[in-house]
């Protein structure tokens, strides 16, 4: 029976080992594991992808278990060391792609060594692909850490169908031109059969390229190249709805007992503050995530409209990521002074502006979050899609709460029902937010039963499904035109 591998950097796997030598892999809960669910387990597939455990930490009878342990949930490991992690993950991954693909030309650092274990890695994930493979599987290769695992499989393996779906923007020509290895990275690109983006602006950019590096021959979505046709479409991904629309119903019969201390504080606030009503940011805490425009923005929103000292609340919670990288420091050293700055200049003594959380949180947590607060505010300045902000619609059970979403995001695109704001304009931010705490119900219920329409329909199940069948379609395609 043919199957379907799918590949990514990381397992959707939590593998610990612990003091005395057990080791455990409990399923990751995240957007993609979760959408994957259905491809991974019910086509008795496998997923490859690194185990979170470096070679250094694997002495044979750990690395033993390790394997025993993940390959009870269907999974492979790709073994990386160190160094591997230092140059592919931090160094190229983090330093070179992400900044780049994310527009950040200035943070983009070309650099040989980076480039060379970037090769080496994805080779890496080759061998271990290739030995899985068969004629007829079907291969889904995710995100900007495998962009040149596509041609690398292809090459030895011409009859398996292989998809890539790219997780963040792939930026205009005009940015992507500026790469050293803008040629090695399309080609590796192209051994999929078919390439997914999350928006059509994407698809462009990426078509763009193809024309004027490969001078490749472009006929509306597909791309002609040797003797195959390559499709390329998009696919905005979305997230498991019911699960985040359920914790919301099931949040609402909480009694005081099961109430998490943070919702104890919520209500509280409630009590005591009737009337000052809550925005909430949660991101991980990246320079593309908007962070320090946001909190400028509610400055500025502080200074022109007065009126709302002691009446609203920007709740801000940022998950900690990339701290190896220097760009993440500063980051973080930007947005602590940035809220010291805010705080320090308006508090009083019975009120906070900010109150900012720099730690991850678990769902239940998130989910009070989500269902206390009276505005979403969204303000990245580059986000492939942003799930935060789906999330946010699927646990507003009341049809209430006001979505406040950057242009720049690819659920943008699809949730034009939000109150969309240019992430650099502060001034609009601050009308916008305005706004936002001022909008009559009625105009809040309009617009959320139509993003939540929206959101409820293209779940991230859907996603995975329309991928995996739109391969399917190009396989079946390319079948024909071989019997032909
Ligand atoms: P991310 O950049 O990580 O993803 P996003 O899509 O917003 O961004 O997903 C973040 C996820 O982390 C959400 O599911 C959210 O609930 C969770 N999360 C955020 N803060 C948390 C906290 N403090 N504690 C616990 N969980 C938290 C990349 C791209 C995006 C793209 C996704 C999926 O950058 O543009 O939408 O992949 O393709």
């Amino acid at each position: 029976m043919n199957k379907t591998i799918i590949v990514s950097n990381r397992l959707p796997l939590q593998v610990q080992v612990n003091e005395s030598g057990k080791v455990t892999a409990k399923p990751s809960v995240g957007g993609l594991a979760t959408g994957m669910k259905s491809v991974h387990r019910d086509s008795n597939g496998i997923w490859i992808g690194w185990s979170g455990v470096k070679d250094e930490d694997l002495t044979l009878e750990i690395e033993t278990k390790v394997n025993q342990a993940i390959e009870k949930e269907q999974c492979i490991a790709v073994k990386l060391n160190e160094n591997d992690l230092d140059n592919y993950y931090y160094g190229f991954s983090n330093r070179t792609l992400w900044p780049l693909f994310h527009y950040f030309l200035e943070y983009t650092e070309f650099d040989k060594g980076y480039w060379e274990s970037y090769v080496e890695v994805n080779k890496k994930f080759a061998e271990v692909v290739i030995a899985q493979a068969e004629e007829g599987d079907t291969i889904w290769i995710h995100d900007y850490q495998l962009l040149l695992l596509p041609a690398m499989v292809k090459e030895k393996n011409p009859n398996v169908s292989i998809g890539f779906f790219l997780h963040i923007p792939f930026p205009s020509y005009e940015i992507f031109r500026t790469f050293p290895a803008r040629k090695e990275i399309l080609e590796g690109m192209l051994g999929a059969d078919l390439l997914g983006f999350h928006t059509y602006d994407y698809e462009r950019h990426f078509l763009s390229s193809v024309k004027r590096i490969l001078s490749l021959e472009v006929n509306f979505n597909e791309i002609s190249y040797g003797n195959r046709i390559i499709k390329v479409d998009s696919f905005p991904m979305g997230i498991d709805y019911d699960k985040f629309k359920n914790a919301a119903l099931q949040h609402q019969k909480q009694t005081e007992v099961e109430k998490s201390e943070i919702q104890k504080r919520l209500d509280q606030h409630l009590k005591e503050e009737a009337g000052v009503k809550m925005i909430l940011s949660i991101d991980r805490l990246d320079y593309t995530k908007g962070i320090p425009n946001r909190i400028r923005a509610f400055e500025f929103f502080l200074k022109k409209y007065p009126q709302f000292k002691e009446k609203i609340r920007l709740i801000m919670l940022a998950v900690p990521s990339r701290s190896e990288v220097p760009q993440y420091q500063l980051l973080k050293k930007e947005t602590d002074e940035l809220v010291g700055r805010v705080n320090g200049e308006f508090s009083t003594v019975s009120w906070t502006p900010i109150w900012y959380f720099y730690r991850t949180m678990p769902f239940e947590n998130l989910i009070d979050l989500y269902t206390s607060s009276d505005v979403a505010l969204i303000t990245p300045v580059r986000d492939g899609m942003n799930l935060v902000a789906k999330e946010y619609i699927a646990t507003r059970t009341k049809e209430d709460g006001v979505l406040v979403l950057s242009e720049m995001t690819g659920a943008s695109k699809e949730l034009d029902d939000a109150l969309l704001i240019n992430p650099y304009n502060f001034g609009e931010i601050a009308n916008t937010i305005k706004q936002a705490v001022e909008m009559p119900k009625e105009e809040q219920k309009r617009r959320m039963k139509a993003l939540q329409k929206r959101v409820s329909r293209y779940s991230v199940e859907k996603w995975a499904g329309e991928f995996i069948n739109s391969l399917k379609n190009v396989k079946q395609n390319l079948a024909d035109v071989i019997d032909a």
